[in-house]
């Protein structure tokens, strides 16, 4: 079965009211690529507001959510709360939570655990610092995340993963066609190796990290790249020909 294509917005820590407002009405009102599924993640305050405004067609996306049930986790959001308000999906093990609030490979695995045995599919990050590229640790850095994931998760259907070299998050480098596809490779032949062949063929792998209207197209190219998780350009009109970038 052909992977579908999969572009995913990630505001962080971004947006008003009436600016994400205007994101939607934007996406609402363009014609986006059928064949490609397109979910945007606003902060927490606007799941609500975003899932009310966006058209159907269009998932939403939790920045974060807890590996508990429910109950004294001040600050938390519950998966069963996500469901509930009709949010199904969640962004978890990005680069900036897991070096701004120290969230380790247990922690991501743990959430990505509950969440998915949870009926909640998850936008998994992974990547390599700079340092970690430079000395040539790239594979190993990404294969002990993915093991720690392995560790606690035997369900991949719920699964996309995000190759997110930290190097070129937010930065303006985008890493070159040829990087991102090596990267992507390593990742589904651990996946056939390390999971099996199926999970391996079916599972969607992004590249994020300065992805824009500009580079989208020659990265779609690459033939294990399925999509791309976006940051500052998907706060802006040009993140529907980064959806459209197939047609
Ligand atoms: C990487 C990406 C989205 P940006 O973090 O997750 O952000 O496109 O701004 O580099």
């Amino acid at each position: 079965m052909a992977r579908k294509f999969f572009v995913g917005g990630n505001f962080k820590m971004n947006g008003t009211i009436s600016s994400i407002k205007e994101i939607v009405e934007n996406l609402n009102k363009a014609q986006l690529d059928s064949s490609v599924e397109t979910v945007i993640a606003p902060p927490a305050l606007y799941l609500l507001l975003v899932r009310e405004h966006a058209k159907k067609e269009i998932g939403v996306a939790a920045q974060n959510v807890y590996d508990k049930p429910n109950g004294a986790f001040t600050g938390e959001i519950s998966v069963s709360q996500l469901k509930d308000s009709g949010i199904n999906w969640v962004i978890l093990g990005h680069s900036e939570r897991r070096t701004i609030l120290a969230e380790s490979d247990q922690t991501v695995s743990s959430k990505t655990k509950f969440a998915t045995e949870n009926g909640i599919s998850v936008i998994w990050c992974c990547g390599e610092s700079l340092e970690q590229r430079e000395a040539g640790k790239t594979l190993e850095v990404i294969a002990s995340q993915l093991s720690a994931l392995k560790a606690q998760i035997s369900d991949w259907s719920k699964i996309v993963v995000a190759y997110e070299p930290i190097w070129a998050i937010g930065t303006g480098k985008v890493a070159t066609t040829e990087q991102a596809q090596e990267v992507h490779a390593s990742i589904r032949e651990w996946l056939a190796k390390e999971v099996s062949q199926a999970v391996a063929d079916e599972t969607r792998i992004l590249y994020g990290g300065s992805v824009s209207e500009k580079n989208c197209k020659d990265l779609s190219k690459e033939k294990d790249i399925d999509g791309f998780l976006v940051g500052g350009a998907s706060l802006k009109p040009a993140f529907v020909d980064i959806i459209n970038c197939k047609a």
